[in-house]
């Protein structure tokens, strides 16, 4: 039976970054989540009949919202869900199965990067029938009936086993449970030489994978332990948890600790690598070398043509505008384009549909390609592998010959998590203001507020990070977080070129002290938030 409930918009449905985030005991209160859902089926059109992809990263209140958007679907029209088996798929999964199967879209249930447990954050995300992120033209749509929405309809039916794969009925709706990694591994194995790196690994080649207790185990352990026979163990925190363990599934130095403490020493293995929560981030390191995801781009770039899925070479490399220029050198080289792009996937998407770019990156530890519409954690790993089987180098000679080659971009993003929200956008507005006056001082070239034209649809999106970008080219960028779920968050980006291979061993933090500090006192980061340092330095 079809009911259909009344109720009364929820302040501040917004989507972000990627999706809706909010807090779970927010996403607990009655019909949050059904108001959200239902705002999203009311902002499409013709999806009666259709298929919809439903997943999520098996965070706390993963498995009751699950039930939730069946429930939904079936009572809206659709034709098929495809649920991943107990409610799981990581992000770049759901986007190859919206594309694979030609459904109308996607439901990813996820907070990504974010804490999970009961008071962790919680998130839903719509995705479109290219595979990707909803774009801001249909966001825009969905807030606005949040804010209008007055009843949702909902099926009163039992839930939905999950456990087993097949196909169950919900009224007129088939309820199709599917491997959430299969099809997916299946990708991988056609962008990628297996055969290649199995060489590799019997060659002696060891790694360490941090699935951080997160979506990406099951995948890890099917395609790195069971396909190309990594030793079992080699995938770690391998279990899905609705807490994650306790881990903050973040994939970077700071969160990925434990990783790091095994991998960069003198005799640990020779790789290692981690993704986040919901599976579309990665984290590279190799003995002694950490390598930053702007320069992973520009690395994977530079040596794609030595895997078989890229093996005729790339159309064109995009970036979001905080990610450092060091792919630009590589496109500039390849003689390809090269796009710049506002924070966020979903600003990727038109550019991938078009054939524009086939690469993409952002610094916050997000690759990808054209084989999805989301950033892809496991897929920068294999491309990684692959590429090290060809070269039969380290991770470290890789890097530094890079550097050689095209001059290092030394970059560090500096965040001050949680901040007042009134002090963080005052700080933004008073930067704005400051801009034309700061053009001819401390070397600063240009200032501005970044906006984008879509060079395919011309859609325009301004307000996108204050950039200083200085004579020699170093750059100084502020924004404000759109994933975070309490106060703001400000990021700080810096960076700095330098071509001369002789001063590419200096540390990061002090090859870039002058703009840190210069960062930090034209934005008047202590004196408005009372920070004197950043909460987490990347
Ligand atoms: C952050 C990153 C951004 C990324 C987004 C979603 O957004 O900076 O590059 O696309 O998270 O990633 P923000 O607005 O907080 O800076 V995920 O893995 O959380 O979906
Ligand atoms: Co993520």
């Amino acid at each position: 039976m079809i009911l259909t409930v009344a109720t009364a918009p929820f302040e501040g449905q917004k989507p972000g970054t990627s999706g809706l985030r909010k807090k779970v005991t927010v996403f607990r209160e009655p019909h949050y989540a059904e108001n959200f859902i239902q705002s999203i089926f009311d902002s499409l059109e013709g999806y009666e009949g259709q298929t919809l992809v439903i997943g999520g990263d098996g965070r706390y209140y993963n498995a009751d919202v699950i039930q939730t958007a069946i429930r939904m679907a079936a009572a809206s029209g659709f034709g098929r869900v495809m649920v991943g088996q107990n409610g799981l798929l990581s992000t770049p999964a759901a986007s190859h199965l919206i594309r694979k199967y030609k459904a109308f879209g996607g439901i990813i249930l996820s907070a990504s990067h974010n804490p999970g447990g009961p008071d962790g954050d919680f998130g839903i995300k719509y995705n479109a029938g290219n595979g990707g992120p909803a774009p801001e033209k249909l966001t825009d749509a969905i807030y606005a009936r949040t804010k209008a929405i007055t009843t949702y309809r909902i099926t009163t039916s039992p839930d939905i086993a999950l456990g087993r794969i097949g196909e169950t009925r919900l009224g007129s709706m088939v309820v199709q449970v599917v491997d959430p990694v299969a099809d997916y591994a299946q990708l991988m194995q056609a962008l990628f030489d297996f055969d290649a790196i199995r060489d590799l690994i019997a060659s002696g080649f060891t790694m360490k994978f941090d699935a951080m207790g997160a979506i990406t185990g099951p995948y890890a352990q099917r395609i790195l332990e069971g396909m190309l026979g990594f030793p079992a163990g080699t995938v770690m925190n391998g279990i899905p948890l609705p807490d994650f363990g306790g881990h903050h599934p973040d994939p970077n130095l700071v969160h990925a600790k434990e990783l790091v403490d095994i991998v960069m020493p003198p005799g640990g293995p020779d790789f290692g690598a981690a993704s986040d929560g919901d599976g579309d981030r990665n984290l590279i390191i190799g003995r002694g070398m950490y390598v930053t995801p702007s320069d992973s781009l520009a690395i994977l770039a530079a040596n794609a043509t030595l895997t078989p899925g890229y093996a005729k070479g790339l159309a064109g490399i995009a970036r979001s505008m905080p990610t450092s220029c060091a792919a630009d050198r590589v496109a500039e080289k390849l003689g390809i384009g090269a796009y710049e792009t506002p924070t966020g996937w979903k600003f990727f998407g038109n550019l991938l549909d078009a054939g524009k770019a086939t690469l993409c990156g952002e610094e916050s530890f997000g690759t990808g390609s054209n084989h999805v519409r989301e950033k892809d954690g496991l897929w920068a790993v294999l491309m990684w592998l692959n590429v090290l089987a060809k070269r039969r180098q380290s991770v470290a000679e890789i890097v530094t010959a890079h550097w050689r080659e095209y001059g290092r971009n030394y970059y560090s993003r500096h965040d001050y998590e949680e901040v007042d929200a009134e002090a963080a956008n005052g700080l933004m507005k008073a930067l704005r203001e400051q801009l034309p006056s700061l053009v001819g001082q401390h070397g600063i070239a240009m200032a501005d507020d970044f906006s984008f034209d879509d060079p395919v649809d011309g859609s325009r999106t301004t307000h996108q990070g204050i950039r200083l970008i200085f004579a020699d080219g170093s750059r100084i960028i502020y924004r404000l977080s759109g994933t975070g779920t309490a106060g703001a968050t400000l990021r700080v980006y810096i960076e700095r070129y330098e071509p001369d291979a002789s001063r590419h061993a200096i540390e990061t933090q002090a090859a870039l002290a002058d703009l840190i500090a210069l960062s930090r006192a034209l934005a008047g980061i202590e004196a408005r938030t009372g920070r004197a340092a950043p909460t987490v330095i990347t």
